[in-house]
């Protein structure tokens, strides 16, 4: 099967974004720097490349310079080849009523780019998600089964239940029933037969991954019905009762990155011994831009599991259970714990250095304590600065940061005063 010629693949790139600000004030959630080097939309895009899909369309609600600037600079096909990533952004305006309708009216608005391309099947994702999929494998079940639907599952335990679409599935992994976000009040009406191992990890719901497969006339079909905007609200939940839907159950990893909080974890999880989110593996490799950078140089510093991206200038004292992103220039005496930096887009030249000698550099300055803290882009922090982070901290917002559920997170081109204390 030449999946290739088979497979559209449409990357659902985020709708207002509001779960991860501040880290999307300024650029679509797809842009969102991850791991130190790569985007929010470098996984499903990679994951397509690994699985032999090569033509994406990554859906954004903002046409963000960042974005497009991103996969114009990354994703190269050769000339002759039907390959492509192109950004369709959504073309309402903030104050249209009908800005941010939900994913399917997002696919539908989207519908007549997609039927230029010749397809059997559409493959649709969620852009902030991290995991690694052959998502050739899924078809080929979807194939087997004759389904008109396809849905990645999972198995999960009751917590987390509650914020996804949860499903049940007969023998042949045929979906009967199928509720998004129950209760918790439901949950015990709700539970499926898992594997020993998933029942000892408490993981007795079946969740949709949000990762879908239609076929191209069901498809056409389901989106000519303009009162459905959801594919997990509305289209999912109807579509089972008449056309064949099937669960294709994956147990590797896969956690959604949708907040501030589980986009914290998910960075600071790359420094685990064996993180469960395998960047080293050569058969799944996750592509971002290649951007030529210099080695890191690190002088004086202890570090931890410390995860650190290319480019970097690193003079500090300790550095531990963080990742620290390109080009990230850190002075002497700080301390850097559980923080996900994510570096700079520029050097600053010795010559800018020493005309602005009295400003503060990019970067993080000399003595600082920094712990429990995400650093977007090109912030400036000054000597002496102290950032505590922890659950003791209350919700707040400033020009410069904003605090949620503990994790401080330091907006992109901020400034941080020398001895500043948070
Ligand atoms: P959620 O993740 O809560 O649940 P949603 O917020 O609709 O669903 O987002 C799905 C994906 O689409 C995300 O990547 C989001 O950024 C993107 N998105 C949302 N609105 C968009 C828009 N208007 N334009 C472009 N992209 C948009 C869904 C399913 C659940 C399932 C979980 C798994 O509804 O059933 O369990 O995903 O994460
Ligand atoms: P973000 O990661 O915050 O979304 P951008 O995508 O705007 O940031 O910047 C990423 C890349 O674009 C960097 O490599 C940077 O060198 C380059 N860049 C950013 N701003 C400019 C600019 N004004 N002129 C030229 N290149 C820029």
């Amino acid at each position: 099967m030449a999946i290739n010629n088979d497979v559209l693949s449409i990357i659902l790139g985020g709708g207002q974004g509001t779960r991860l600000y501040p880290l999307t004030e300024s650029r679509s959630k797809p842009a969102v720097p991850i791991a130190g080097k790569y985007r929010l939309v470098d996984i499903p895009i990679s994951n397509c490349i690994n699985s032999d899909i090569k033509r994406m369309y990554v859906l954004t609600q903002f046409n963000s310079a960042s974005l497009n600037r991103h996969i114009k600079n990354t994703y190269h096909f050769s000339f002759f080849s039907s390959a492509f990533v192109d950004v369709l952004a959504a073309e309402q305006t903030m104050q249209s009523k009908s800005w941010f309708q939900g994913t399917a009216d997002a696919v539908r608005q989207s519908m007549h780019h997609f039927l230029r391309h010749d397809f059997e099947y559409a493959l649709i994702l969620s852009g902030d998600q991290l995991y690694q999929m052959d998502y050739k494998l899924m078809l080929k079940e979807h194939i087997k089964h004759g389904a008109e639907i396809s849905i990645a599952t999972i198995p999960v335990n009751a917590k987390e239940a509650t914020s996804f679409g949860i499903l049940k599935a007969d023998k042949e992994n045929i979906i009967t029933s199928f509720i998004e976000k129950p209760d918790a009040k439901l949950l015990p009406d709700w539970t499926s037969e898992v594997s020993e191992e998933m029942k000892n990890e408490g993981r007795n719901y079946l969740a949709s991954m949000g990762i879908y497969i239609f076929n191209r006339q069901l498809l056409i079909d389901l989106m000519s019905n303009p009162d459905t905007n959801d594919f997990g609200k509305e289209i999912i939940p109807n579509a089972i009762h008449d056309h064949k839907t099937l669960s294709y159950q994956f147990e590797g990893y896969w956690t959604d990155i949708g907040n501030i909080d589980s986009f914290f974890e998910a960075n600071l999880g790359l420094t685990d011994s064996i993180p469960k989110f395998n960047l080293y593996d050569r058969e799944q490799r996750i592509y971002t831009r290649a951007r030529m950078l210099p080695t890191s140089k690190v002088s004086g510093t202890t570090l931890d599991k410390a995860v650190i991206a290319e480019g970097c200038i690193i003079h500090a004292a300790k550095i531990e259970t963080s990742v620290i992103g390109i080009r990230s220039r850190i002075g002497k005496e700080t301390t850097v714990i559980n923080t996900y930096m994510m570096g700079c887009d520029k050097y600053e030249s010795l010559d800018e250095i020493n005309k602005n000698k009295t400003s503060i550099l990019m970067g993080i300055g000399e003595r600082c304590f920094i712990k429990n803290c995400i650093i977007d882009k090109n912030c400036r922090i000054g000597d002496d600065v102290r950032i505590n982070g922890g659950k003791h901290l209350e919700d707040k917002e400033t020009d410069q940061y904003v605090i949620k559920e503990g994790i401080v997170v330091i907006k992109k081109n901020a400034v941080i005063p020398k001895g500043y204390v948070i």
